[in-house]
This record gives structure tokens, C-alpha cells and sequence, in this order.
């Protein structure tokens, strides 16, 4: 008889997110949030580094979608150290959403307080409520989520779906079409087994529109993971220029819906040689992003399982980055 695997830390927090992520929606519903802040701001900023910045591009991306207004996603390091590059003079009435799962990374919280010092509202999300963030900021919501591993998974997907619902609630879209989604939560949960590491050589995903933020954290879970290199764009952006790498030893994830210009794009790619691996999005507004990256996640959690890498211990990483002051 065999012996048992046992479940890794880091697997079990991915599959945690067939129950937890239907948990955090409905404890967001629970929430009595003030969002006058995000209805009267006229811009919207959202920051956060690494996972928690790549999120911010879905959620700015959601943000101007169903509010109409201009948002931003700012790596918190860039508001932190070139501000005046970054946010613009006339922001007093705008609002930043600073996103951190720890609320202790340095740059975030530095950008927190270069918000404050402009007068700009400041608005945290985190899992952490001992933080520095939720400390400093003047409003923000601490999500009933436990996560220990250094690599961050059903954080980002628990701290997109917090802002897409905020998003929601301030646009007063109608949110029954989360239910079709958490329906639907096996197909995020597709096994990527099918692929083969070995066959490999050139990583990429993409994803357009508030996909992007998607495909950016996949390539990162691959390169946490597994350890391996993987590129990441906005889907058409990759016809100009880094197109000419794709060969037969390409493999491309593609977040992607049956529009004619994608599936155009798609075509190409293959013609490339590239095998492409097309993602469905299930939602026209983009709101079941939060959910698509857990196809990565279980991609690099195959990846490393293949390459001989602990998926636990990411090469010089620490789970929080926290610079000297
Ligand atoms: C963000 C972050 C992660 C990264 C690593 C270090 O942290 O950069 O994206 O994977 O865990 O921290 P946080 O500000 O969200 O806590």
C-alpha cells in the first residue's frame, strides 16, 4: 500500500478557495462600508507591490469600468520614491486604495503616508490588523482570511473580490452574477496536468482589459513557484515586438472570451507554432478575474512538482518585503 501525500500548506490554502471565496463575498455583504469616499472621488489610485500590485491593475481597471471614473494602479514603491511622477498635482480629491496582505510592506505604507501628507483619502485593504496600514489609513476593511505561506494565493483572490464587490456596491450593479460564478467554481480549478514542463522553453500569459492584472500574477506564481521565467502582457500588446519569440516550445495562457479579435489573435499565436491554452472568462464585465489566476496557482504548484522545486521556499523571497527605514 501506498503511503498517503500529505497536503502541502500552500496546496490547501489553494483549495481553500472553493469554500473561503463564496465566504469572503458574503462577509463583505455583512459590511456596512462607507463608500461615499469612492463616489465622490473624481480619480482613483490603487497600490500595492508584488501580488497586491498586480491585483491593483484588475481592480483600477474594474473601478473604471463600472464607475466610469479614471483609476490608476501605482506599484507602491513608485508612490512611495517618485510621487510626483506618479500622482498627479490635482488629486486632492481623489482617492488611494492601498492593498497589502501583511500591511507591513515598507513601500506600501510609505505610500500611505505620501498620500496622507498630499490630503488624498486613504482607503486600506489587508488581512492584517495589527498593521501598519490599517494604523494609518483612514479607512479600510481587514478580510477574514488566514494565509501563512510566503506565496500569496487566496489572498489575492480574497482582497480582488473585496474590491470588485466594493466597486459594485458604489455602482449598485447588481451582484447576482457572483452567484453564477461561485456556481461555476470547478472550471477555475481545472487541472493543469495536461501540460507537460518538459515540452517548454518560453512562458506567457496575457489577458486584456481587467484580465491584465490576471496575467501579470500568473507569470509571478510561475516564477514563485517553479522557479520559472514567464512573461506577461496585456494580450494585444504582444504583437508588437515580443511576438518574435514564440516558436513550437512557446506556451501561452491566454485569459480570453470568443471575440473575433482575440480569437484572431489566438490563431496567429498558433500559427506561431506556440500551444495555446485559452482560459474562458465567464463574465462580461470581467468580474470572475478574482478566480481565473487559480488555474495558475495550480499551475505552478504542477510546475515545481516536475522541476523537483519547493513551491514553499521561493528563492530568496520572504514573505514580507520590509526595507530599513
Ligand atoms: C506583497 C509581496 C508579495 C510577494 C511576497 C512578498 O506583500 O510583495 O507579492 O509574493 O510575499 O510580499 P503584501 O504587501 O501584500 O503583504
Amino acid at each position: 500500500m501506498g503511503r498517503k501525500r500529505t497536503v502541502t500548506k500552500l496546496e490547501s490554502e489553494i483549495h481553500d478557495q472553493k469554500q473561503e471565496l463564496r465566504v469572503v463575498f458574503d462577509w463583505m455583504l455583512t459590511q456596512d462600508i462607507n463608500l461615499s469616499p469612492f463616489l465622490k472621488a473624481s480619480c482613483a489610485y490603487f497600490v500595492g507591490c508584488g501580488s497586491s500590485y498586480y491585483l491593483a491593475i484588475s481592480a483600477a481597471k474594474y473601478f473604471t469600468r463600472q464607475l466610469g471614473k479614471f483609476a490608476k494602479a501605482v506599484p507602491g514603491g513608485e508612490v512611495a520614491l517618485s510621487f510626483s511622477e506618479n500622482v498627479s498635482k490635482q488629486s486632492d480629491s481623489s482617492i488611494a486604495v492601498l492593498i497589502s496582505r501583511s500591511g507591513e510592506s515598507t513601500e506600501t505604507v510609505l505610500a500611505a503616508k505620501k498620500f496622507k501628507e498630499n490630503g488624498i483619502y486613504t482607503f486600506f485593504v489587508t488581512l492584517n490588523p495589527a498593521s501598519e496600514l490599517h494604523n494609518l489609513c483612514d479607512d479600510g476593511i481587514v478580510l477574514p482570511v488566514e494565509e501563512t505561506s510566503i506565496v500569496m494565493t487566496k489572498s489575492f483572490t480574497s482582497m480582488l473580490l473585496s474590491l470588485f464587490v466594493i466597486t459594485d456596491l458604489a455602482a449598485k450593479t447588481d451582484l447576482r452574477p457572483y452567484k453564477l460564478i461561485f456556481d461555476r467554481i470547478d472550471y477555475f480549478f481545472t487541472d493543469p496536468s495536461f501540460l507537460d514542463p518538459k515540452g517548454f522553453n518560453h512562458l506567457v500569459f496575457l489577458g486584456k482589459g481587467v484580465y491584465e492584472g490576471v496575467a501579470r500574477e500568473s507569470a509571478l506564481k510561475l516564477e514563485e513557484m517553479s522557479l520559472t521565467l514567464a512573461e506577461a502582457y496585456p494580450t494585444f500588446e504582444y504583437r508588437h515586438g515580443p511576438k518574435s519569440l514564440v516558436t513550437d516550445r512557446t506556451l501561452m495562457v491566454i485569459f480570453s472570451s470568443d471575440d473575433k479579435e482575440e480569437q484572431d489573435f489566438v490563431r496567429e499565436m498558433k500559427g506561431y507554432g506556440a500551444t495555446v491554452v485559452e482560459r474562458k472568462v465567464l463574465d462580461t464585465t470581467g468580474r470572475d478575474a478574482f478566480a481565473q489566476v487559480i488555474f495558475s496557482q495550480l499551475m505552478g504548484l504542477h510546475f515545481a512538482k516536475v522541476k523537483g522545486v519547493n513551491p514553499e521556499r521561493p528563492r530568496n523571497l520572504t514573505r514580507v518585503v520590509e526595507l530599513d527605514a
